[in-house]
């Protein structure tokens, strides 16, 4: 890609941890990808990179196997690069699936595998107990400890003992989310040696906000700030029709008051999770003084590169929705309330040309997307499909328009707009969101409507399957 980040970063930030996740269910990021991350980051002065993929065998189902060969190299590899840019490199292992608590052996070999990563140059573990099952389940368990708290405390304990000072433990716990002052979250917060940090999404596991009042809840029932996983932009498992590349937002800016900081939890798409990244390092730096859509609309320019920006923000402003925010298409959705208004009251025509010429410049900036050529063809790879839904909304739109400006929408419109509709839902790729499924919903199933007649039948809508 061509964009080259340029202005200044402000070193200072209240927030200490300041980083990404790659803790995502799905294809784990490429070795080159994370190469490439962890310079993107700390440019922008994220300070930590955790290494945590849900499907990286080593991690979590074979967590008690060694790296060697060529993924030894990368590990090494990833570490020096994160030492180059004076950042952390928090690497973790998730055995709760298969460990045994009580298990002296399971202990030791946790550990040796801590160690062989510790002497890679890493002195910053994390140990994950997040969905794994909340009961114990081996026998030689339930006849050793009283309950799962009583084994976790067991484990981290046995863990932190053996580190050496300069070693620092970040814990996610079985119960990550909530508001903090649940029995599980607290005794074991209680439990558990005050250097050790803790991982807590929030109220949620993906959380529209984070509170300044529910962070300093989670402080005094644990005894620690907490250390925010960040669940956004990440977009795995059921979320994954959904694009998340809306601006970071809903954070109090004075969190930092009762957490350590942030590590946002990525997405697969890994060039699209820039976009959200370069907006969550402009909080992290400065939370009080953050603009969201100032800081969205540079880390497109940044991302998506100066020559595609204007056509990307019409297609972005389209996908919207996220835990973070409730608004699929905020301006169209604005146009279309002031079209559906004019047409029963106002100008018919003149609000019908308004939608046109709206719509018609959202086909071409969807065409030139994809298209191209592009400045960041990976990234523009990646979003292929919600372009697509994009540019068949946008001429589902542009018919919407023709048609109410003959004044045949309520007749011809069932006819001409139920393969768009029928397209969009088939495609099953969140864009628009509720906003154009429920307008098109409509005008498909009004009443009384006699059928299109071949010459008010769009040539569009035929050509509908052969461009998908
Ligand atoms: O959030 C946590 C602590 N764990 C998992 C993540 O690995 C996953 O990516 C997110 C989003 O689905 N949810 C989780 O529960």
């Amino acid at each position: 890609m061509t964009a080259v980040f340029e202005r200044d970063v402000p070193s200072t930030s209240p927030f200490a941890v300041r980083g990404v996740i790659e803790g995502f269910y799905g294809s784990p990021w490429s070795h080159a990808q994370r190469v490439d991350l962890i310079s993107f980051l700390a440019e922008r002065g994220m300070n930590t990179f955790v290494y945590s993929p849900k499907d990286d065998p080593l991690v979590r189902h074979d967590w008690r196997s060694p790296y060697a060969g060529a993924e030894l190299a990368r590990m090494s590899e990833l570490i020096a690069r994160c030492a180059e840019h004076g950042m952390t490199f928090l690497y973790c292992l998730s055995p709760g699936l298969t460990i045994k608590y009580s298990s002296s052996d399971d202990l030791r070999m946790l550990l040796a595998k801590f160690a062989a990563v510790g002497e890679l140059g890493v002195t910053s573990f994390g140990l994950l107990l997040d969905d794994i099952p909340a009961r114990l389940q081996h026998p030689e368990d339930i006849a050793t400890f009283s309950d799962l708290v009583d084994a976790h405390q067991s484990l981290i304990g046995g863990v932190f003992s053996q580190f050496s000072s300069d070693t620092h433990l970040t814990v996610c716990p079985t119960q990550y989310w909530g508001y903090g002052t649940e029995e599980y979250i607290s005794r074991l917060g209680r439990a558990l040696d005050p250097r050790i940090d803790l991982f807590w999404t929030g109220r949620a596991i993906c959380s529209p906000t984070l509170d300044l009042a529910d962070a300093a809840a989670f402080a005094r029932s644990t005894g620690r700030p907490a250390t925010y996983w960040d669940n956004y932009p990440v977009n795995d498992v059921a979320m994954g029709h959904e694009l998340h590349i809306g601006p970071y937002q809903g954070r109090d800016p004075q969190l930092f008051r009762f957490s350590t900081g942030i590590i946002a939890n990525g997405m697969q798409l890994f060039e699209s999770s820039k976009i959200p990244f370069a907006t969550i390092a402009d909080y992290l730096r400065d939370p009080e003084g953050y603009d969201a859509e100032a800081s969205w609309k540079q880390a497109i320019m940044d991302v998506v590169g100066p020559e595609n920006a204007a056509d990307f923000t019409v297609f972005a402003d389209t996908v919207r929705f996220s835990c973070l925010s409730a608004d699929d298409a905020p301006e169209l959705a604005e146009a279309l309330e002031r079209f559906t208004f004019e047409l029963e009251y106002g100008d018919r025509v003149s609000a019908a040309a308004e939608l046109v010429q709206r719509a018609e410049s959202m086909v071409q900036a969807a065409d030139r997307l994809l298209d191209g050529p592009v400045s960041n063809p990976a990234l523009i790879a990646e979003v292929r499909p919600w372009l697509k839904s994009f540019r068949l909304g946008s001429q589902a739109l542009v018919e919407v328009a023709t048609l109410a400006t003959v004044d045949r929408l309520d007749t011809d419109g069932p006819t001409v707009l139920r393969p768009f509709l029928e397209g969009l839902r088939n495609a099953r790729r969140r864009v628009f969101g509720d906003l154009l499924d429920m307008t098109l919903a409509e005008l498909v199933a009004a009443e009384g409507s006699p059928p299109a007649t071949p010459a008010s039948a769009s040539p569009l809508s035929a050509s509908i399957t052969a461009k998908e």
